[in-house]
């Protein structure tokens, strides 16, 4: 695959928010995702599989609101129309989305993240990719179509057959954060470590501490 090196802004020493509304009540998602804005999220990506185009594009809005102010990226999922309805700064994509190609036909200068499940994955991901999502490399309850979880090894393989940034995902929480960051990971996303906390702003501010002093200690 070709290593692009985009100048424009990579989630290294990121700690990211995937959202999951159906995981954050008693809460609102913008309640949510503005305590992990307090807490040291880095970066948000909207990924909401039960939305109808207009809610979608209603909550996008109000999320932006949140992230622009902060000076957080916003990232979709999955839904090219609404990132280029709303302005997003980028598009996260997974192997049966659009083809990044595509999405770089009408996205040429926004962030793109691709979802790679296996060294198959990345030997097969095109050019015009800015950062890989890395998943799941815990099994996770969050994701009911995820694949084999690829365990600290298999992200450790990842990491040293790319120099793309890496954002590992599933089934990451404090507990396990440190570790994943030492096989390889750049960045850290999580979804019910955050959405599903007691308290979001002091689990986004546990996480952004192991990611602050791991990249401090290498
Ligand atoms: N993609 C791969 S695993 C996953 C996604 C969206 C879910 C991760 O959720 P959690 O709760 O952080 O394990
Ligand atoms: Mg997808």
């Amino acid at each position: 695959m070709a290593d692009r090196l985009p100048t424009r802004w990579q989630p290294r020493h990121a700690l990211c928010l995937v959202t999951d509304g159906s995981l954050c009540a008693p809460r609102t998602l913008v309640e949510v995702v503005s305590a992990a804005l307090q807490g040291g999220v880095g970066m948000v990506q909207l990924r909401e599989k039960k939305l109808d185009s207009r809610a979608f594009v209603e909550r996008a809005r109000a999320i932006q609101a949140l992230t622009a102010s902060a000076g957080v990226p916003l990232v979709i999922n999955d839904r090219l129309d609404i990132a280029l309805v709303v302005g997003a700064d980028g598009l996260h994509v997974g192997q049966s989305d659009l083809s990044v190609a595509d999405v770089r036909l009408w996205l040429p200068d926004a962030l793109v993240g691709l979802s790679i499940e296996s060294m198959a994955d990345l030997l097969a991901a095109p050019a015009g990719v800015d950062y890989l999502g890395v998943s799941p490399v815990f099994a996770t309850a969050t994701k009911a179509d995820a694949a084999a979880a690829l365990g600290l090894e298999g992200l450790a393989a990842i990491r040293a057959a790319t120099r793309l940034p890496l954002v590992a995902i599933g089934g990451i929480g404090a507990h396990n954060a440190r570790a994943v960051l030492r096989h390889g990971a750049d960045s850290l996303a999580v979804v019910s470590a955050i959405c599903a906390a007691a308290d979001p702003r002091a689990a986004a501010a546990e996480l952004a501490g192991c990611i602050e002093s791991e990249s401090n200690s290498r």
